[in-house]
């Protein structure tokens, strides 16, 4: 058990925190920032200059190679970094004296969680000067997948409402952003094979607004912007089901040959490809490839989600030849839990979400080589009302107040599965009634950070008390960042 002092409000809360007696780390004019110089240790050293010379208010000199003199902030890779045993990418090693603030880390991802967290260290002291308290961090991820999956259809989202929800995970350690980028409402990427997927599907969403659509430009900004972040961008095409966008799009996919209606309704499980018709597996191949060659990450997301219309056997044909089609362009696949039922290829990921159904079919799928990604509705789809008065939201899975989102183990959530087999923890955000980033910083905030500290923290490290203390401090930073949350009765904020 990690017991954090007041002024110390890390979130998530790091594997092991021993505060040292001595004088704090105080921002001083002379402070030089040290790195490396292999080019992953430079940009870092880049990044952190920009970031620390922020907050202190004056530009902070970047030195290569040997530290020298005075006051310094240094970076280093070392293989040997961080706590031993957890995942290895992204573990660091923080340690801060009155002169020297050194993180140490195997990988570029494993410094700059340490920069993350250095940045929550710091406070000012009563003559408004920066401090960082004496203190030795070891610290790293419980698991190596801690995603938000977002979706940009219900109401579409612009490029920099998006970036700035990549900013939050960054701030929270948050490593993977899942897009659902297509579904009855609306179709959100462009694909060069497919132009009228966004041509006509591109416009409208829920309720009749304007709607829109990325560019592969958009895309490719959103991809590097997350990259910078040591953020993966994980893109799902929702299929066989959700998919009226795209039969509105091209009449070839439906059985009349017939274009269907743009949909602006929020009823779900109403639409699917046709698997007998040909066009469907071209289809497919052209979407999927295409989405493949604009992601670097290593998963696309192929949907499967509540598909009420075809039989089990066309249903597996579907989650069939969409692993084809991603391990032909060198992807793995994840999927929402639907596919459990169907036949699935050794890495396949499955993404739990309606815990309303039998856990038996996810326990024989790890079994037979699938991991699974926990996105309990009840606990972490952050689209849910916080209670009967939150003004927007929905209510399927329950409320979710702010201790709903933190207080859950997911090695509980499923009797039985083989150890090793959950790859990590993802939250939901659905926008059936969010437009705009107000709305959308209002249902993450502060349920997020709860969600990310369940994902980055060991389960040892935990606890509610501790988290309500340590989140209050937090308040001030999304404050100073324009963006809304919810003061949740469960903090003293
Ligand atoms: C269920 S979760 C859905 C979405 C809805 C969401 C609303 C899942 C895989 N499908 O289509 O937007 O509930 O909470």
């Amino acid at each position: 058990m990690v017991t954090v002092p007041d002024s110390i409000a890390l979130v998530p809360v790091p594997s092991s925190l021993v505060r040292v007696d001595g004088p704090a780390f105080r921002f001083g004019p002379g402070l030089r920032l040290v790195t490396g110089d292999t080019p992953e240790e430079i940009s870092l050293g880049v990044l952190a200059a920009d970031l620390v010379g922020r907050r202190v208010g004056h530009p902070i000199d970047l030195v290569m190679g040997a530290d020298g003199e005075g006051q310094v902030i240094a970076f280093a890779l070392d293989p040997q970094a961080g706590p031993a045993g957890a995942e290895a990418a992204e573990r660091y090693a923080l340690t801060v004296t009155d002169v020297r603030i050194e993180i140490t880390a195997p990988t570029p991802a494993g410094l700059l969680r340490g920069l993350t967290t250095l940045r929550q260290l710091g406070v000012r002291g009563a003559d408004g000067v920066l401090e960082v308290p004496a203190v030795v961090i070891e610290d790293g991820p419980r698991y190596a997948w801690r995603g938000l999956s977002l979706d940009v259809v219900r109401h579409f989202l612009s490029v920099d409402l998006v970036k700035a929800v990549l900013s939050v995970m960054g701030d929270y350690k948050l490593n993977v952003l899942h897009l659902h980028l297509t579904d009855d409402q609306g179709w959100r990427i462009a694909l060069p094979s497919r132009p009228l997927l966004t041509e006509l599907s591109g416009q409208g969403e829920v309720g009749g607004g304007a709607g829109g659509f990325y560019t592969a430009e958009d895309y490719a900004t959103l991809v590097a912007y997350a990259a910078a972040r040591h953020i993966t961008i994980v893109p799902e095409i929702d299929m066989p089901g959700h998919i009226n966008a795209a039969l509105h799009a091209y009449g070839e996919l439906t059985p009349t040959g017939e274009a269907t209606s743009a949909y602006t309704g929020i009823e779900v499980g109403f639409s699917q490809l046709d698997p007998d018709l040909p066009a469907t597996a071209r289809f497919l191949t052209d979407v999927f490839t295409d989405l493949a060659a604009m992601t670097p990450g290593e998963y696309l997301h192929i949907g499967g989600d509540e598909v009420f219309g075809l039989g089990a056997p066309e249903y597996a044909w579907f989650v069939r030849t969409a692993q084809d089609i991603a391990h032909a362009a060198g992807k793995k696949v994840v999927g929402w839990q639907e596919i459990v039922g169907a036949p699935l290829d050794p890495g396949a990921v499955v993404q739990y979400w309606d815990t309303r159904v039998a856990t038996e079919p996810f326990v024989a799928a790890a079994l037979a080589g699938a991991t699974l990604l926990l996105s309990p509705g009840s606990k972490v789809y952050l689209d849910m009302k916080y209670d009967a008065a939150t003004e927007l939201g929905l209510e399927w899975a329950g409320h979710i107040e702010l201790r709903d989102a933190y207080e859950w183990e997911p090695e509980d959530l499923i009797p039985g599965l083989p150890a090793g087999s959950i790859l990590g923890v993802e939250a939901a955000v659905w926008t059936e009634t969010i437009t705009t980033g107000d709305d959308l910083f209002g249902m993450l905030l502060p349920r997020l950070a709860a969600v990310a500290e369940v994902a980055w923290s060991p389960a040892d490290s935990r606890d509610w008390e501790g988290f309500r203390t340590r989140v209050a401090g937090q308040a001030a930073l999304w404050d100073h960042a324009g963006l809304a949350w919810y003061r949740s009765p469960q903090v003293d904020w």
